[in-house]
């Protein structure tokens, strides 16, 4: 692997699953793969899980790790061609080749605007360090994806389904704030990749892109949407169409033990309790929100481990 920063960038998911089963039975295998490299993270925004299993997937493997939150480092350029005489002091394009010399491998979390779209769905940040590093790069949540939770989350289906087809359900819920729609979008894309029968349901106007969502099913109506679901995969997200607006609020929305049923619950973290969904579902047995962020490590692990091979 070249690089990680879309499920698209994963070749066979059957397989890079089997190989996550294996490494978490035995996760120093591979200790001495990444001896004498290091990983550098940078993170524009803020993190709990994905900072951390990302560092331990890296020492897993025998890597060192440098973290840098941009707001401490100098201010920096995007745009080509700029006179720089105002608040931005390093422009991205040298950044990137600095970063190259002490880093094999670079991990970003840049999180979007949600104010401008076409410049969001640039991945202008994250592109930039594509084009200008010399080295492979990582994504840890860009504008509109965040496909190492993606890839968690394939795994934490695969080890907890009891059917061969599992029917795994995306349910939107209220939230105070915008969200990215960048966790919903990598969730849909690797679900289209798996042998489940899956669909969408949320209020109208929050439908996630088209190009991603493809012919995934969307039921309006989460009651109808839930019956018989396996898995219930909870989030919020902005309106994608009427671009980064809170167009509801609907504590309706929120997920409850009873419409849950019978099925696993699932959420990347962090959750507002009794917003997105009540205590009594992430207090319950049904909640596999914990196994799901154990699996980060797994998933960071097997990603960073393709990569080191490649170099
Ligand atoms: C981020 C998101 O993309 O939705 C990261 C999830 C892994 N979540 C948040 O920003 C939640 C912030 C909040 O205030 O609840």
């Amino acid at each position: 692997m070249k690089k990680y920063t879309s499920i698209n960038d994963i070749d066979n998911l059957q397989q890079t699953l089997q190989e996550a089963i294996t490494l978490k039975k035995s996760p120093f295998q591979f200790e001495t793969l990444g001896k004498h490299k290091t990983l550098i993270m940078l993170f524009f925004n803020a993190s709990l899980r994905t900072r951390l299993s990302t560092e331990k997937a890296a020492k897993n493997l025998g890597m060192q790790v440098m973290v840098l939150n941009v707001s401490d480092a100098w201010k920096l350029e995007f745009e080509d061609g700029t006179v720089m005489n105002l608040d931005t002091a390093e422009h991205i394009k040298d950044a990137a080749k600095v970063l190259s010399q002490y880093a094999d491998v670079i991990a970003v979390r840049a999180f979007p605007s949600l104010k401008d779209k076409q410049k969001d769905e640039s991945e202008y940040i994250i592109n930039s360090l594509v084009t200008h590093a010399s080295v492979p790069i990582i994504s840890m949540e860009s504008a509109t994806g965040h496909p190492l939770q993606g890839l968690a989350d394939a795994l934490t289906i695969e080890e907890f389904k009891t059917k061969k087809r599992p029917k795994v359900v995306l349910s939107w819920a209220p939230h105070p704030k915008a969200l990215p729609q960048a966790v919903p979008n990598s969730f849909a894309k690797i679900m289209q990749h798996l042998d489940v029968d899956f669909c969408i349901t949320h209020p109208k106007g929050y439908e996630l892109n088209p190009e991603i969502t493809k012919d995934v099913p969307i039921v309006y109506n989460q009651e109808e949407a839930l019956k018989d679901a396996d898995f219930v995969y909870v989030k919020n997200w902005s309106s994608y169409m009427d671009y980064g607006k809170v167009l509801s609020q609907d504590t309706s929305w929120m997920m409850t033990k009873t419409k849950l049923g019978n099925a696993k619950f699932m959420h990347c973290l962090p959750v507002r309790r009794n917003v997105v969904v009540e205590d009594a579902v992430l207090d319950s047995e049904s909640s596999i929100v914990i196994e799901q962020a154990n699996n980060r490590t797994y998933s960071a692990q097997i990603v960073l481990k393709s990569i080191l091979k490649s170099l």
